[in-house]
């Protein structure tokens, strides 16, 4: 997911062009909001974290990109595509170095394993969406 914070300054096209030229070839994608209901049910593994509140909030706050990326070794390298939850801790050349601004407003969400891959996939789009 392309987030709320990238979207709004037009980081868009310029991180989508990173996906493309590290491999990741675009199975699904879509231009969309989230409500609060919504945003809550994606993230409801951290329903219990200190930031839940503040980050449904922040996820419904602005259109998002939502898609689906296939690549060998897909979740490992996207994770190392985008670097650090926090871009402060990022490394030099990682998509939140580069387009994010905090911990909770940090420009991408990759899926932390090929498990959580196919729920997330499957929240976003239909089999028609994809191919
Ligand atoms: P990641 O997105 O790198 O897998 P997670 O799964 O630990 O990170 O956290 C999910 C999302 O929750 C993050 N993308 C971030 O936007 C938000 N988040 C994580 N830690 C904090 C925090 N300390 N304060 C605010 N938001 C946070």
């Amino acid at each position: 997911m392309i987030k709320p914070d990238a979207t709004g300054k037009s980081y868009t096209g310029a991180i989508i062009d990173r996906f493309l030229k590290a491999g990741f070839s675009i199975k699904a994608m879509k231009w969309t909001k989230l409500t609060k209901e919504e945003a809550g049910a994606f993230y409801a593994v951290h329903k219990e974290r200190p930031f839940y509140a503040e980050l449904v909030e922040f996820m419904s706050s602005g259109p998002i990109i939502a898609a689906v990326l296939e690549k060998e070794n897909a979740v490992a390298d996207f994770r190392k595509l985008i670097g650090a939850t926090n871009p402060a801790q990022a490394e030099e050349g990682t998509i939140r170095k580069d387009f994010a601004a905090s911990v909770g407003e940090n420009a991408v969400h990759g899926s932390d394993s090929d498990e959580n891959a196919v729920i997330e996939s499957n929240f976003f789009f239909s089999q028609l969406e994809r191919f």
